[in-house]
């Protein structure tokens, strides 16, 4: 055993970057202008571009077109059945001290001087993989930790319950969501009868419905959300005390997400928003990070709540079982191919390590099983050796063959025991994994605990613990969803669920679908609010704009010096500038002739090539271009729409008259007086939420703080 550790350490120790990254060093390949092509056999080829044929048809006997079209037709694998679209990244994770060890002995949480490698993937569930990223959905927030006693996983969410109790119903849920099956529509959307006529009839599912209808469902980025397992684990100590856990990821950057406006048109404007995003992100250093927290409960106090703690559709409120931080997690890498990587990586929540384990959790019991299961359909039975899945640390046991076996296993027997006595197992001293010793009794029934019944007092519990803001948009997003819904049973039925959860909410919904107005409350609200449960709890205690993306709008006519400083400052406050001006390439400065030598400064987009939603804010800066920009329909269309969607937005000297008219003066002049965007106009004037922040010193962009 002790050979394990010692060969997972020098694997770190051989490398400046962990011993992840190393071990995938020989799967690399380097595609270089030194190479030279062959077939798969390594045969060096000539001439891929025609098929050999005596003109006339190809001849069979083309073994290079034969196993180019052959290898093609077989590229795709089964997508995920749920979770299907995600982007992926490397990290590390990193306890802060040693103070987990009074609940366990998993090294990887209370060993200070280690850095265990991870890869993560954020998904959506409901959309196929080529869906878009912005979607009303929850997002998954899986964790692989390879540490040296093996692969750890935390296959979570970014929302810290679930949809449904018992495994047993998740085909149903996962039926109800995905797209109808006579028409396979919607894509990548919950708004439809199916699934709220399964969520009406399974009142379980009422929290989480909040959940998905708050702002928690359209995340402005991976990188700004929280992670949770949901489900209950343990942790055993070295004295053998087991301790219920739950863990939590709290990003470095606070919780942020998109207005329901935002997340619509990006869909529609850059499906791959998140994924870019991630990796625009790591790679201009601004790495996301997150800490890692649980909140544990002493084995004996497992009975000592009103609701049951192996319940997943229940948060443990943080006022009644408080938050330990234990380390942290930074992505620093971007992955190098996507489908050897993101699309082959296979989380089991079945992967723990010494020092954690499971419960009886009825819907961990079930994904125990389903995730092993799944990733054999999906990347075939050895799918364990596939790079991105191999452990760290050495791997030996008498599993063997199955298709695409890639080890060679030497010796002459391939059983235990054997005569040999080779590959034996170790001992616990030695650090080996074993099951939490446990009573187990009582009659096997298809049943659930009696506390499994209540299901509204939490939904109640988030709902008022939402600021004003974030609870009107869950109540539009209700009444987004149910009116997409045509079957009238189906929201008249779902506003009746909602009568139980608060009167006023149901009233909101009813009046704006269309069904029965409920006069009083089913069930009364308590009134009960837990602080942890907004979004604005988790504003960072600094504010920062790290890892933001700030537009800079330009015309010819501009400030070099004023445009190169606010560049500048961007950019040292570790954000991301991007100049947009009427044209990709140069743009010029005052005073410079157009296409001067030399001249000008590169935009890296045009006015029409992106829109605002793609930013977080928008600059511009003074001088002359500021004429052209208030005669541009385009540019007064890119600076309403971030004041409608509450962006910060900076000007400078005479760039603040162009925004005071283009946010207060109705009668602007178009360029082109069939810009749309002459609609969206009056649009604007409902929006009360908004406000604008005009900054005349350029160094206040340092400051910005964005919402
Ligand atoms: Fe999953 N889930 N799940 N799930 N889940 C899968 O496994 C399943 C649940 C989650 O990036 C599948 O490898 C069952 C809760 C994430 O590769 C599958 C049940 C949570 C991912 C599966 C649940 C999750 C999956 C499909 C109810 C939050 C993506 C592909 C008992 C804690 C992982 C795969 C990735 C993926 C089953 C419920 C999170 C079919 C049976 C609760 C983040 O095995």
């Amino acid at each position: 055993m002790s050979s394990i550790t010692t060969a997972a350490k020098q694997a770190v120790s051989s490398t400046t970057d962990n011993a992840k990254m190393a071990s995938l060093t020989q799967f690399r390949v380097e595609c270089g202008p030194s190479q030279r092509m062959t077939t798969d056999q390594g045969l060096h080829v000539a001439d891929t571009d025609n098929c050999n044929s005596s003109v006339g048809p190809a001849l069979l006997e083309d073994q290079i077109a034969r196993e180019k079209i052959m290898r093609f037709d077989h590229e795709r694998i089964p997508e995920r059945v749920v979770h299907a679209r995600g982007a992926g990244a490397h990290g590390y994770f990193k306890a802060y001290d040693s103070s987990a060890e009074q609940w366990t002995k998993a090294k990887v949480l209370m060993d200070p001087s280690r850095t265990t490698p991870v890869f993560v993937r954020f998904s959506t569930v409901q959309g196929s993989r080529g869906s878009a990223d912005t979607v009303r959905d929850v997002r998954g927030f899986a964790v692989k930790f390879y540490t040296e006693e093996g692969n750890w996983d935390i296959v979570g969410n970014n929302i810290p319950v679930f949809f449904i109790q018992d495994a047993i119903k998740f085909p149903d849920i996962i039926h109800a969501v995905k797209p109808e099956p006579h028409n396979e529509v919607p894509t990548g959307q919950s708004a439809h009868n199916n699934f709220w006529d399964f969520v009406g009839l399974q009142p379980e599912s009422a929290h989480m419905i909040m959940w998905v209808m708050s702002d928690r469902a359209i995340p402005r980025s991976f990188r700004m959300m929280q992670g949770f397992g949901v489900n209950t684990y343990t942790l055993l100590n070295a004295a053998g005390e087991k301790h219920f856990v739950k863990f939590h990821w709290i990003p470095e950057l606070g919780v942020h997400s998109l207005l329901w406006d935002e997340a619509l048109k990006i869909a529609g404007q850059d499906p791959d928003f998140h994924r870019k995003d991630l990796n625009e992100a790591i790679q201009s250093g601004a790495y996301p990070k997150w800490r890692l927290a649980i909140q544990v409960i002493p084995e004996k106090d497992e009975h000592n709540f009103d609701f049951d703690i192996l319940d997943a559709t229940k948060i443990w409120p943080e006022e009644l079982v408080p938050l330990h931080f234990v380390g942290e997690m930074v992505l620093n890498q971007v992955v190098a191919e996507f489908f050897s990587e993101v699309e082959q990586v296979a989380f089991c929540t079945s992967n723990v390590v010494p020092g954690i384990g499971f419960s009886d959790d009825p819907l961990l019991q079930g994904r125990n099983f389903s995730y092993f299961d799944t990733q054999l359909s999906r990347l075939g039975v050895n799918w364990q050796q596939i790079p991105v899945n191999r452990p760290v640390c050495p791997v030996m046991n008498f599993q063997r063959d199955g298709q695409m076996q890639m080890k060679i296993h030497k010796g002459t027997v391939n059983y235990w025991p054997n005569r040999q006595e080779v590959v034996q197992p170790a001992a616990v001293s030695e650090g080996s994994y074993h099951d939490h010793v446990r009573n187990i009794s009582g009659m096997a029934q298809r049943m659930r605990g009696p506390k499994f019944n209540e299901h509204y007092s939490q939904a109640q519990l988030f709902y008022n613990s939402l600021s004003p803001t974030e609870q009107t948009h869950l109540q539009s997003a209700l009444a987004f969803e149910l009116s997409h819904c045509k079957d009238p049973v189906v929201y008249r039925n779902y506003i009746n669920v909602l009568n139980n959860i608060d009167n006023k909410l149901a009233k909101y919904v009813a009046v704006a679908v269309g069904g029965d107005v409920p006069d009083a409350s089913a069930k009364g609200n308590q009134g009960h609010k837990s602080a942890g449960l907004s979004q604005a709890y988790y504003a960072p205690k600094e504010p920062t704009i790290k890892g933001r993306r700030i537009a800079i709008l330009l015309a010819d006519g501009f400030d070099k010096a004023e445009v190169v400083a606010i560049k500048t400052l961007i950019v040292s406050a570790s954000a991301n500038a991007f100049v947009i001006g009427p044209r990709r390439g140069k743009v010029y400065a005052a005073g410079e002739k157009i296409g001067a030598e030399g001249g000008g400064i590169d935009a890296d987009h045009h006015l029409e090539g992106q829109r605002s939603t793609l930013f977080d804010a928008l600059i511009i800066p003074s001088g002359e271009h500021v004429a052209l920009l208030m005669k541009s329909g385009r540019a007064v269309h890119w600076l309403r729409e971030a004041f409608g969607h509450c962006k910060a937005i900076g000007a400078v000297g005479e760039a603040i008259l162009l925004v005071q008219q283009a946010i207060n003066l109705p009668e602007v002049q178009y360029a082109d007086p069939t810009d749309s965007s002459t609609e969206v106009v009056a649009s604007y004037s409902v929006v009360t939420t908004a406000y604008y922040g005009v900054s005349t010193a350029i160094g206040d962009a340092s400051k910005m703080t964005l919402s």
